[in-house]
């Protein structure tokens, strides 16, 4: 039966799954749904009001990281959870490293002042206030995640094991949207994590998906002369 994703890729947790469902080359719909402005009856179908939920066979299931989690069991491969019972804890840790830390101060202190607001006001640029906001958080509170992620991924290809998992849809996905607001990590500071998230957008397979690419249009305002996608929206779905 046919999977629809109910969501928008502005979120994080959304392009994740779109990119697990990529991953594993099933098809779904999606059905734009946003959680600041849902559809008449949506805590019916989202109880805490987030995105995403999924519809299959005229049911529904919640929350990004058990979408995926239902996929693996319905989709066993290709496989995206280590079979190995540590491994496979390493992959869920990493993955909610990102859901529960790194997104918090991202979506909160970056993506939304300067991408969401500017482009919900007009596509006004960020004001001065704004970007030193979100420098700040990058700073003080992302790079330090950063840092970690750094370690824990070494010189190795992926973040657990020796193929893709979970934690790398997670960390590559939440980057699409460091991107858009113009921080990508720092190839000086964090020379393995940007290489790695370089290798995970490059994916041709997940492009659409992680990086909205598909919907065309540009990428939000960002801060002035830092590097920006072009090729992406970040509201698209
Ligand atoms: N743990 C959830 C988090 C989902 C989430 O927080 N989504 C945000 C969008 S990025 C949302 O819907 N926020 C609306 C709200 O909390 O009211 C998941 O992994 O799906």
């Amino acid at each position: 039966m046919a999977f629809k994703i109910l969501g928008v890729n502005a979120s994080p947790f959304v392009r994740k799954t779109r990119a697990f469902f990529a991953e594993k080359g099933v098809p779904y719909a999606i059905e734009p749904i946003n959680p600041f402005g849902p559809p008449p009856g949506w805590r019916d179908v989202s109880p805490l009001g987030r995105i995403p939920a999924l519809e299959h066979d005229g049911r529904v299931i919640n929350d990004s990281s058990i979408i995926c989690a239902y996929l693996e069991k319905l989709h066993p491969e290709p496989a995206l959870y280590p079979s190995d019972a540590f491994e496979y804890a390493r992959a869920v840790w990493i993955e909610e490293f990102i859901d529960g830390g790194v997104i918090p101060f991202g979506a909160a202190g970056v993506f939304r002042p300067l991408v969401l607001q500017p482009l919900f006001s007009g596509g006004k640029e960020p004001d001065a206030a704004a970007i030193a906001g979100a420098e700040k958080v990058l700073r003080e509170n992302l790079e330090p995640l950063f840092a970690y992620l750094e370690s824990q991924l070494g010189s190795r290809e992926y973040f657990v094991g020796k193929q893709l998992t979970i934690a790398d849809l997670a960390v590559g996905t939440v980057f699409v949207n460091l991107r858009h607001a113009g921080f990508p990590p720092e190839a000086g500071r964090f020379p393995q994590l940007a290489a790695f998230v370089a290798r995970m957008h490059a994916l041709g397979r997940l492009e659409g998906e992680i990086a909205g690419a598909a919907g065309g249009g540009s990428g939000g305002p960002g801060r002035p002369g830092k590097a920006q996608d072009s090729s992406a929206n970040p509201t698209s779905n």
